[in-house]
């Protein structure tokens, strides 16, 4: 018997990764297929492993040419693109790459909040254009002593609260539940604790239950002093009506790793000395994603060796 047939989507796979994987899969990538769907409806069923990513996921399209899966692994600890309750309840287990990223995508919304309010982006650009010596930069604000928001406090959301530590700020938090272990004040209202925050972290999955929980109201509450950093997902935030609250200055400032339909971002924002934009890059350092990497190679190699997986989503545990 040949090596399992794996089904590569998206671009995750390194060539570490691949180096490793073509050991003991024979492996099939999506992207190279001249007709993606066509290929899918001739080859889709001998596919027995999927290797993808938080972007791609595997989309109802694809995932219909695919009775015979048996394990997904995400290259990424967001997972919003695979239906992960309909892979459980068909025995199919999906598995992510939490915690080894929790580090690189704190200091990342660390980064985008202090180059925000510090105005990095502007006064680089000041200097670059050659235009310092007509005027000196405008002043910005302190990022010492704030009252911060964190959106989701998970996994990365408790490291980025440590390192808020040094900054003097005083931290709260807003999720479904009340974290028992911890010391920082929690809100059951988000728009409360808008309301008494200075800068507002977000750092929740991606999905249904959390679409466009940062809205208009949510974003007025912040207010015209206020700051949003998103390294979430872009779907958390309305986009649209960000947009709307920047340009009428309801909203004082953003920093923003994620968009709600990567890669297009609002050209609106591109002029807007008060936001800060990066490419969905809140993990993409060489030893983070060599770390993810090897997970969600491992991940598969298990499951191959004894049907057993290292990192399980929630809703695969215990399958
Ligand atoms: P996690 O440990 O599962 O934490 C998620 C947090 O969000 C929990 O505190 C959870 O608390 C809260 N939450 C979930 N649904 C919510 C809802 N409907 N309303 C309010 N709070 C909600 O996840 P993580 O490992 O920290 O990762 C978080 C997310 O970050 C990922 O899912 C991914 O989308 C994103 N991410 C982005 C990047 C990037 O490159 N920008 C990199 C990695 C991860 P409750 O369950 O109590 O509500
Ligand atoms: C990755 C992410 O860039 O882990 C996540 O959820 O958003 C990032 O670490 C992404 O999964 C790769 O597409």
């Amino acid at each position: 018997m040949g090596n399992p047939n794996l089904l590569v989507i998206g671009g995750g796979m390194s060539p570490p990764m691949q180096a490793a994987l073509e050991q003991k899969f024979t492996i099939h990538q999506l992207a190279k297929q001249a007709d993606e769907q066509a290929w899918l409806a001739a080859n889709g069923a001998d596919m027995t492993y999927v290797l993808t990513d938080g972007h791609w996921g595997v989309r109802p399209d694809v995932m219909k040419h695919l009775p015979s899966i048996e394990v997904i692994s995400c290259y990424g600890v967001g997972y919003d693109n695979i239906d992960a309750a309909d892979c459980a309840g068909r025995g199919i287990v999906v598995t992510h790459t939490p915690n080894v990223l929790n580090a690189e995508v704190a200091n990342t919304a660390l980064m985008l909040w202090l180059a925000t309010s510090r105005r990095l982006v502007r006064d680089d650009r000041l200097v670059r254009s050659g235009k310092w010596p007509e005027g000196n930069a405008a002043l910005t604000h302190s990022i010492d002593d704030r009252k911060v928001g964190i959106l989701g406090l998970g996994r990365i959301g408790e490291e980025l609260a440590r390192r808020l530590a040094v900054f003097n700020a005083d931290i709260s938090y807003h999720s479904r539940n009340k974290k028992p272990d911890v010391a920082y004040r929690y809100y059951d209202s988000l728009l409360d604790m808008a309301r008494d925050v200075d800068v507002f972290f977000c750092i929740t999955p991606g999905g249904a239950a959390t679409h466009h929980l940062v809205n208009r109201d949510v974003m007025d509450a912040l207010g015209p002093d206020g700051t949003l950093i998103n390294v979430g997902r872009g779907t958390v935030v309305d986009e649209v009506e960000l947009v709307k609250a920047l340009q009428d200055g309801r909203l004082g400032n953003a920093g923003l790793d994620v968009f709600e339909k990567e890669p297009q971002v609002p050209a609106a924002l591109f002029e807007m000395d008060q936001v800060t934009l990066l490419p969905h890059v809140g993990s993409a350092t060489v030893e983070t994603r060599a770390a993810m990497g090897n997970l969600a190679v491992e991940n598969l190699t298990q499951f191959l060796a004894n049907k057993t997986v290292i990192s399980p989503v929630p809703e695969c545990q215990g399958m």
